[in-house]
């Protein structure tokens, strides 16, 4: 459990490599959740790796979050900027927080700018598409 990471990808994450490889690349979810158990085995990590369309099942998962792991490592999609039930699930989890995005934020319309994780997570990665797990999943193992 103390080396246990729950990762978690928000909404439309599930449709990677179908579109908007501009932003998003060519990989599919699986193929970064492929990436991460190579990178978890590595840093000697267990993963849960899961994506939810459902900002409630994603509360839900955070709410039971303490019991089974260490840490979260989320991109919660589109719920990073606009939802206070996640912020305030990741706050009463008590857990490190680690938040990724594939794309770079700043660099998008300006309401990708607001994020109501990054204020209480660890640290924030973004801009480096599927490689930023592996980061994040480093920055991770580092603060565990
Ligand atoms: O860059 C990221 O990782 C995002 O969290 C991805 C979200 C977006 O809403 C955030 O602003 C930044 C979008 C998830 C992927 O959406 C897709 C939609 C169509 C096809 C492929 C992916």
């Amino acid at each position: 459990m103390s080396n246990s990471v729950l990762i978690i990808n928000g909404p439309n994450l599930n449709m990677l490599g179908n579109r908007e490889p501009e932003f998003y690349g060519n990989e599919t979810l699986a193929d970064v959740e492929e990436k991460c158990r190579i990178c978890a085995k590595e840093l000697g990590l267990k993963i849960e790796f899961r994506q939810s369309n459902g900002e409630g099942e994603i509360v839900e998962w955070i709410q039971q979050s303490s019991e089974n792991f260490a840490a979260i490592l989320i991109n919660a999609g589109a719920y990073t900027h606009t939802s206070i039930a996640i912020h305030d699930a990741l706050k009463g989890s008590g857990l490190p927080v680690v938040e990724v995005h594939l794309s770079n934020i700043f660099q998008r319309e300006d309401f990708r700018h607001i994020s109501y994780i990054s204020c209480l997570a660890e640290g924030v990665i973004c801009g480096f598409g599927s490689q930023g797990y592996v980061f994040a999943l480093q920055a991770t193992a580092q603060l565990l």
